[in-house]
């Protein structure tokens, strides 16, 4: 691998010193440089739909007759893989091929998305050069860490249509309650009489993280209160005989793109639900299965940004950035498709809001 990386490296080289002749473009995201690189995103289970379109964006057609000419290989690895699944990210320049399966489990959330991109960095190799991250920066993350924030996603309760929660508005003190302990059956809320089963997403979830973090405000797991634990966003994942009685926060962007039928619907009947008292009060979905849009806004305490996170230190960080991210310039008109606005309607149909960044910019850079 050494020897293949210097040889690559050279050719880095080489077409960073051609591209110090295009002063006019100083601003502008690096030039594809001629290499054919694999650029692999992983992380955040809430992201990796919209981030699929996102990626299947750079590879067309229309890409590679303009900006994306080397062509590089966008790929967008699964957070979870099922039974004798694999999933195989390509070799390039730069690594080997990795095969995902279940001896070799793909990173799974925003937490281990990130590991993987500094591991990456660090080893040179590339194997993960985008982190899907549904949560911000973190106290331990390398320097060399940037996030684009792309889309604006909201977090709230849900709880199955057909069950004892159904129909229900909750305080943000009733959520606080349930998930501290001290409301335990749903007809203290308004429904009917039967224990509430509590539900968080999988640890190192970004979801998890923000729901407890900012919409709770405490880690429940310190609390009298037992925790089941399903994959974020899959209704599916919980209990079948769990359903009637549980509740479990879940991404209302999710929620859309699965109820817009642009992903796989994994509802199992469950609904995001209003949240009073937390900045918003409405309904935070509008509109009907296919045409559903977004209809929280970002003062609901539930709202967050959703990034994707580059290193620096990676090989391919230049040719990553013409996918997701921007130059220091901060013009629209140099920056990727994706922060440039040219995906809007995309981050629309997949259920989150668009960014409003510096310069007409579409993402916001931290
Ligand atoms: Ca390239
Ligand atoms: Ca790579």
């Amino acid at each position: 691998m050494r020897t293949r990386t210097a040889r690559f490296l050279g050719a880095t080289a080489v077409a960073a010193c051609a591209c110090l002749t295009l002063t006019g473009t100083a601003s502008a995201v690096a030039p594809a440089n001629g290499l054919q690189e694999v650029l692999a995103a992983a992380g955040s289970d809430t992201t990796v739909d919209i981030t699929g379109a996102i990626l299947a964006d750079a590879n067309s057609a229309a890409a590679q007759g303009s900006w994306n000419t080397d062509p590089d290989d966008h790929v967008n690895v699964p957070p979870l893989l099922s039974g004798t699944q694999t999933f195989t990210v390509p070799a390039d320049p730069f690594g080997d091929e990795v095969v995902y399966s279940a001896s070799n489990p793909a990173p799974n959330g925003s937490s281990q998305g990130k590991a993987a991109l500094k591991a990456s960095a660090e080893a040179f190799d590339g194997k993960t050069d985008i982190a899907r991250s549904s949560s911000g920066r973190g106290s331990s993350d390398p320097a060399t860490f940037e996030y684009y924030a792309f889309a604006t996603d909201g977090v709230t309760w849900s709880s199955s249509a057909t069950g004892s929660g159904a129909g229900l508005t909750l305080t943000l003190a009733q959520l606080r309650g349930i998930y501290d302990g001290s409301i335990t059956n749903w007809n203290q809320v308004g429904g009917a009489n039967a224990a509430i089963v509590v539900y968080l997403p999988q640890t190192g979830s970004g979801t998890l993280s923000f729901f407890t973090g900012t919409v709770l405000g405490f880690d429940p797991t310190t609390k009298p209160v037992t925790i089941k634990r399903f994959q974020e966003h899959d209704g599916n994942s919980i209990a079948a005989g769990d359903r009637a009685g549980a509740i479990a926060p879940f991404s209302i962007a999710q929620w859309i793109a699965q109820g817009n039928a642009v992903t796989p619907d994994k509802r199992a009947g469950f609904t995001v639900n209003p949240l009073t008292g937390a900045g918003f009060n409405g309904s935070p979905v509008a509109g009907s299965a296919g045409g559903y849009t977004p209809a929280f806004t970002t003062a609901f305490l539930g709202s967050r940004s959703v990034y994707n996170v580059l290193d620096t230190r990676t090989p391919s960080y230049d040719q990553a950035k013409r996918a997701v991210g921007f130059d220091d310039g901060d013009s629209a008109s140099t920056a990727s498709p994706l922060c440039g606005g040219q995906l809007a309607a995309t981050i629309q149909q997949y259920g989150f809001l668009t960014v409003s960044g510096p310069g007409g910019l579409s993402c916001v850079r931290s």
